[in-house]
Order: C-alpha cells, then sequence, then structure tokens
C-alpha cells in the first residue's frame, strides 16, 4: 500500500471514530421520549438558566425558550450537536450518555453560553 493511500484512510477512519463517538455521547431525545425527571433549563432573557450544570452520565436535559425571539442550543465542544430552532415556548432534550464537559452556545446569539459536566454514573 502506499504512503498517501494509508495517510488517508487514517484520516477517514478518524473522522468515522469521531462521529460514531459524537452520536453516542449526546443524543437528542424525541418530544415523547423524555423522561419525568429531565433535569429542565429555561432559556430566558438570552441566557441559559442555570448556564453551567453537573449532571450523572445518562441524565437527559430539556431547554425550554421562554423569550420572544428563536434560540437553539449548539453543542460546540467537544463534539458539534445543533438542536433545532426554539420559538417561544418550545424545547429540545438531549440525553448525555458519556462523561465529560460539554460547552454549548445559542448560534443567532453565541454570546450566549451554558456548560454541562458528565459526571460518570456512581
Ligand atoms: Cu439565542
Amino acid at each position: 500500500m502506499k504512503l498517501r493511500t494509508i495517510l488517508s484512510l487514517s484520516v477517514f477512519l478518524a473522522a468515522t471514530a469521531n462521529a460514531a463517538l459524537a452520536a453516542d455521547a449526546i443524543e437528542i431525545v424525541k418530544p415523547d421520549g423524555v423522561p419525568a425527571d429531565a433535569i429542565s433549563v429555561d432559556i430566558a432573557k438570552m441566557k441559559f438558566a442555570p448556564g453551567n450544570l453537573e449532571i450523572e452520565q445518562g441524565a437527559v436535559i430539556k431547554w425550554t425558550n421562554r423569550d420572544a425571539v428563536p434560540h437553539n442550543v449548539f453543542v460546540q465542544e467537544p463534539f458539534e450537536v445543533v438542536g433545532d430552532m426554539l420559538r417561544a415556548g418550545q424545547s429540545v432534550a438531549l440525553k448525555f450518555t458519556t462523561p465529560g464537559e460539554y460547552s454549548y452556545i445559542c448560534t443567532p446569539h453565541p454570546f450566549m453560553k451554558g456548560k454541562i459536566t458528565v459526571k460518570p454514573k456512581s
């Protein structure tokens, strides 16, 4: 095998592994699948409240837009996961299955920031 072929193959494999990990680490939960013990975050007055959360592995967070302007939840780090644009009163829920730190913003308002710390299940 030529060196160039090996290099492009390893780049491809690394990208594939990343995508698989991202899909496993954060799942978008359908509205009818949101558990009763989901943790609520309000999007209000151009802020995520609470902005910083510590949760246990496997927990679901449900964001609800309390503002008149549309917002979303865009997890930037360590993987990119974009929730739907939320109109007033609409929600999006994400399940965090892998311990780590997840930083997110609202795409139209990047000054809106939040962080989720996912602890291993005890
Ligand atoms: Cu916003």
